[in-house]
Parts: C-alpha cells; sequence; structure tokens
C-alpha cells in the first residue's frame, strides 16, 4: 500500500517508515493481507447466528434466502442491532463504572474526591432529588442511587432520559416507541431479538435500533460525562499539544491509552508524584501522554498532552520511546503486545475484561487505586533503565491544542460577552449569518481512509465556509495535530464572519487572541455536552433541535460505539454524515429507512459521502435548508 494512502500526518509516515526500517508490521500491512475483504460481510448479509449458518445470501439474484429463510433485510438489520448494542453495551458499562466509583467515594472508600459540587448539585436538581440540608457525600450518595435505579425494571424510561431532553423529543420518542426501558433490559432484549427465529421484520429491528441510540446516550454518554464531571471537575480551556513529538528524549515516557478516566486520573497524579524516582532512574522526569478518549479525558481535566488517535497507537511505540504504555478497555489493538516486544516498551493491561497476550496484567482496583497507579508508574520508571536509545526517533512535529470545551466553559465565555443571556450572542451570530451553522465532527479513524485524511479537508472547507466546529474523541486529536484547535488555527481556516465572532470572543475573555475555530469537547462520552449544547441553544430559540443549521459527522468511524453514537444522533433529529456506510447496503429496506424514511420519523437521517469535499457541500446544503426554514 501507497504510504499516501496510510496517513496525511507527517509524524505518522515518518514512524511508518521507521516500522518498516525495524520490521514492524503495523495495521496497515495487516489491513492489506485481508483484501479483498469479504463482500457479503462488508454488505451485511451473512449471517452466524445458529448452527445451521454460516448463511450468506445473494443481495442481486439467489440464494436470497438464508437456510431458516431470513432475507437480506432481515440479515442486515438484525446484525445493525447487534453492533449498535455492542456500542451501546461499552458506554454504558463504562458509566455504570462511573456510578459506582461516584457511590463508593461518597462512602469515602476509594481515594476520589467529589471535586464539582457545583455540577453535583445542578445534576441531582435535573433528577428532582433535594439538594437541601445535605453535605457533597450524602448528596452523591442520594444521586448514585437515582442513577442506579434507571438500570432497574419497570419504569417507562429512565430518568436520565426523561430529565434532560426537551419534551418535543420525548414526545416524538415515545410516539415512535422507541422510549428504552432500563439499559440493561434493552441490551439483554437486543441480543434475543437477533437470535435466530426471532424478529424477522427490519423495521422492527431498526426501531430497536434507533431505541439502542437513547440506550447509549442517555444510560452511556450522558450518565458517565455528568458522573466523571462530578468526580473530576468539569472542564475549562486548557492548552497542550499534540502529536508524535511530545513524547521526550529524556524524559520517562509513559502513555495512557483506553477510555475510563478513573485509571488514567491516578496515573497523572502519580506521574507527577514520582518525578524524584524518575530523576534518580537517570531521567528528566516523567512525561505523560495520551491517546485516544483517554486522552482526551486527561488532556480536558489536567492538559495532558495528546500523543494521538487511533492509527497513532502502534506509531507511539515506534518512536522506541515508550517506556510504558497502559490501557484499560476499548480501541485498544491486540497487536500492540507484538509492537512493544520490538522495542523495550512495556505494556500493561489493568481491566478484568481486557487482558492481551503477551501483556502484564496489573489488576486496577479502584479501592487501591494509589497503590495500584503508583505501581505502573514504577514499571514505567523501571523499563526506562532498559531504554536502547539506538533505537529512539521521535518525530518534530506537535502543534499547539486547546481542550477543555464543557458546555459550561462555553457558556461562561459567552457570558463575557452577554451575562444575562449567554446563548443571546450565539444565536444572534447564527441569525446574522457570521456563523452560519454548526457541525459536531467525531469519531474515529480506520484504515480504509489514509489516517485524518477525510476529517482534516472537510474541517477545512467548512470553517472556509464560516461553520463553528465542536469535536470530541479521535477527531479531536485529528484536528488538534493539523493546528486547528488553537487561536492561529481561526486565523489560518475560519471564514471572514466566523473569525470576527472567534476574535470578539476571545477579546472578550482575554485570550489575547480568538477563540479556536474547532472546540475541542471531549472524550466520546463527552458527546453528551454537544447534545447539552444543541438541546440548550434550540430550548433558547424555542425550536426543536431538528430545526437548527447543524449537523453531525464521523468523517472516519470505525468502532461499533461510533455506530451507537451516530443512531443516538439521528434520533436527536440531526443529519448525519458518515464517511462510510455501515455494513447494510446488501438491504434495500435498511439503507432507504436510514437514509431517507427516518428523516419523517426523528428529523435526522444518516448521509453517506467518503469524499470530504463532496461531504462539505452536502451539510451546507442541509445547513442552508434550515435556516431558510428559519427564516435566516
Ligand atoms: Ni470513540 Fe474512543 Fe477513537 Fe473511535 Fe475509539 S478512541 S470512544 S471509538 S477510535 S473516537
Ligand atoms: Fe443462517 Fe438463519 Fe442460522 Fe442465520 S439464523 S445462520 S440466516 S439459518
Amino acid at each position: 500500500m501507497d504510504n499516501s494512502r496510510k496517513s496525511i500526518d507527517a509524524a505518522s509516515l515518518r514512524m511508518v517508515e521507521k516500522a518498516c526500517r525495524d520490521c514492524v508490521e503495523t495495521v496497515w500491512d495487516r489491513y492489506e493481507a485481508q483484501q479483498p475483504q469479504c463482500g457479503f460481510g462488508e454488505l451485511g448479509v451473512c449471517c452466524r447466528n445458529c448452527l445451521s449458518g454460516p448463511c450468506r445470501v445473494n443481495p442481486f439474484g439467489e440464494p436470497s434466502r438464508a437456510i431458516c429463510g431470513a432475507t437480506a433485510d432481515t440479515i442486515a438489520a438484525r446484525n445493525l442491532l447487534r453492533s449498535v448494542a455492542g456500542g451501546a453495551a461499552t458506554h454504558v458499562d463504562h458509566a455504570f463504572e462511573a456510578v459506582e466509583i461516584l457511590e463508593q467515594a461518597a462512602d469515602r472508600r476509594v481515594p476520589y474526591e467529589i471535586k464539582d459540587e457545583a455540577k453535583l448539585k445542578a445534576v441531582a436538581e435535573r433528577l428532582g432529588i433535594s439538594t437541601e440540608g445535605t453535605d457533597k457525600y450524602q448528596l452523591s450518595k442520594a444521586l448514585a442511587a437515582r442513577l442506579y435505579s434507571d438500570f432497574a425494571p419497570g419504569k417507562e424510561t429512565m430518568d436520565m432520559l426523561a430529565r434532560n431532553v426537551p419534551e418535543e423529543r420525548l414526545t416524538t420518542w415515545r410516539r415512535l416507541g422507541i422510549l428504552p426501558g432500563s439499559p440493561d433490559l434493552e441490551i439483554r432484549r437486543a441480543m434475543h431479538q437477533t437470535t435466530m427465529g426471532v424478529d424477522a421484520d427490519p423495521v422492527n429491528l431498526l426501531l430497536a435500533t434507533a431505541k439502542m441510540g437513547l440506550v447509549d446516550c442517555y444510560s452511556g454518554l450522558k450518565l458517565g460525562a455528568d458522573v466523571q464531571d462530578i468526580v473530576f471537575g468539569t472542564p475549562v480551556p486548557v492548552k497542550t499539544e499534540a502529536n508524535l513529538g511530545v513524547l521526550k528524549q529524556n524524559r520517562v515516557n509513559i502513555v495512557v491509552h483506553g477510555h475510563i478516566p478513573f485509571l488514567s486520573e491516578k496515573i497523572v497524579e502519580w506521574a507527577r508524584k514520582l518525578e524524584a524516582e524518575a530523576k534518580a532512574a537517570g531521567a528528566e522526569g516523567v512525561q505523560l501522554s495520551g491517546l485516544c478518549c483517554t486522552g482526551n479525558e486527561v488532556l480536558m481535566r489536567q492538559g495532558i498532552a495528546s500523543a494521538g488517535n487511533y492509527l497513532s497507537q502502534e506509531l507511539a511505540i515506534v518512536t522506541g520511546a515508550v517506556d510504558l504504555m497502559v490501557v484499560d478497555v476499548q480501541c485498544i489493538m491486540p497487536s500492540l503486545a507484538q509492537v512493544a516486544a520490538c522495542y523495550h516498551t512495556k505494556l500493561v493491561t489493568t481491566h478484568e475484561i481486557g487482558k492481551i497476550q503477551g501483556a502484564e496484567h496489573v489488576a486496577f482496583r479502584p479501592a487501591h487505586a494509589d497503590e495500584d497507579a503508583a505501581a505502573i508508574v514504577r514499571m514505567g520508571i523501571e523499563a526506562y533503565r532498559r531504554r536502547n536509545n539506538g533505537q529512539v526517533e521521535i518525530p518534530p512535529e506537535r502543534a499547539e491544542m486547546w481542550g477543555g470545551f464543557s458546555v459550561e466553559a462555553i457558556v461562561s465565555a459567552l457570558a463575557k460577552l452577554d451575562t444575562e443571556n449567554p446563548l443571546k450572542p450565539l444565536a444572534d451570530q447564527i441569525a446574522a449569518g457570521n456563523i452560519r451553522g454548526a457541525v459536531g465532527i467525531v469519531g474515529c479513524n480506520n484504515p480504509r481512509f489514509p489516517q485524518d485524511g477525510v476529517i482534516v479537508p472537510l474541517a477545512k472547507e467548512l470553517l472556509k465556509n464560516n461553520v463553528l466546529i465542536v469535536v470530541t474523541g479521535c477527531v479531536a486529536h485529528a484536528l488538534g495535530k493539523a493546528g486547528m484547535l488553537c487561536p492561529e488555527g481561526a486565523e489560518a481556516y475560519a471564514g471572514p464572519g466566523l473569525l470576527a465572532v472567534l476574535r470578539a470572543i476571545g477579546e472578550a475573555n482575554g485570550l489575547g487572541g480568538p477563540l479556536p475555530p474547532v472546540l475541542h469537547m471531549g472524550s466520546c462520552v463527552d458527546n453528551a455536552r454537544i447534545g447539552d449544547l444543541l438541546g440548550a441553544l434550540a430550548g433558547y430559540l424555542h425550536v426543536p433541535v431538528s430545526a437548527l443549521p447543524a449537523a453531525a459527522s464521523a468523517p472516519e468511524l470505525n468502532h461499533e460505539k461510533a455506530l451507537a453514537i451516530g443512531t443516538w444522533a439521528v434520533d436527536l433529529g440531526l443529519l448525519t454524515h458518515i464517511g462510510m456506510a455501515p455494513n447494510i447496503l446488501g438491504s434495500p429496506v435498511c439503507t432507504k429507512v436510514l437514509t431517507e424514511d427516518i428523516e419523517g420519523l426523528t428529523g435526522g437521517k444518516f448521509y453517506v459521502e467518503p469524499d470530504p469535499i463532496k461531504a462539505a457541500e452536502g451539510i451546507l446544503r442541509h445547513v442552508d435548508a434550515k435556516r431558510k426554514s428559519l427564516g435566516l
């Protein structure tokens, strides 16, 4: 495969070449070895849900039915529901762990604080919990109990959903029959529904998929993000750096990778506390950096530098400078063990459901979080002593990158322009056309696309056309590396209307320059923040979310989580651009429902376009149509 098809990131390309010199196999080698990928799988028309199978039906001819009689429509719809349920399960499990930590922190059984009392009160009040006369521990305990009750049977829907969404959405979802009960029930039911001989109605399966999108957000993203803010603090703007150039030759390099901040926050703490031990080992200190969404979590709250996104994970180790990489769950390539074995790098797994052959497992126990984190950092210091500096080549590329734009932070920046009505300046600038629209660009890298190769040109095209961009996940790293998450990025990429607005906000906030044109709102669970922002804006304007000149985009989607989040975005009423179709194109019913018919039901739909410039045009057409309907 030609290197230009691997990445557009210069640092990545240097390391791709080094990997080749060092005889290290990477994701692109394995991608190539998989070609051609199975056409039946790509179209979503293969099934091995029972032992009569595997079956594969021919969407263009015979056999048109599987052994049990299932059609392409049924098989593709079942597969999609399973994928979205898989994605939702990750977020729900993550959020559930967060609630457990909140409860244990309230009982002082784990060494975590309850840092953000204001957020605690706000979340509790929204759920109708009285905050009078309680201290933060009592209130956290009451909140945890209420959050657990969302997992119990017997409710029409979860409180986190019912009390956090605009009334209009609630009505729409109720009418469609897609209000989820408890998340555990819905995930169980989806598994049941998709087994052999249960649901053979593709539309019914697609409605269950739409329901699973709501499970994903309100028992996963929103729940996780809110609880993490309570425990670790709600992010405020912070300046840091992105790309492999953040690794340091003379320091112990520890990279945190995965998703759940309970581990990574403690690693941050102990990396700082054990500086002296690193110095005793001959290093200048400990350099911590992050990958993927755990990278985003510690970037948002601690200003920890980003080493890169999904397709950079192997390349970070290829630098030869990573002494220890510590991971928990999700988006962690099993190949890291092979890559680490080519260098001195120690790979440490920490979660009971996320072990990797060839890695060392250190079970991370929240009750002993300090002990465990200290032990892991010490393993990194030990590994540094074994580093072979002859193998080290750190790419010079690194870019200034800002993060920390929670909804609270954005509102407080806008409040400098209008204290009474912070959303008014935003709404006014949208009405005046200086901000043509807003797009949330989120999600992954995928080796089908050059790394960042769809994300970056799409963002440039939208900024040029005065579209304000918010980002999360691996897209945040991509645009950070490309220099779009800093004030200079505004001067370089924003259209004149948008630039004027960013300058005014920057000036009112004493930033000494414009606000970055792309606001980093966090990890993938923080997509809930984008929903909150849109909900607030829609509420201010008294219109449904689907009426806003806004869209979502996951240009290089990869994980099942991205499908779950995308489904929620469509539920919310957003045009949701994706750079490739999920594996459903063998089903005419699934394709039509998801890209056309669903718009009549939720206001949102999927829009598939791999070309970034054409995608920008499609998104702008949508934004302009919404403006027109609003009379703008
Ligand atoms: Ni989101 Fe995070 Fe990245 Fe995609 Fe994976 S890190 S939760 S799934 S690949 S954005
Ligand atoms: Fe084949 Fe039906 Fe069994 Fe799937 S459930 S493997 S389509 S027989």
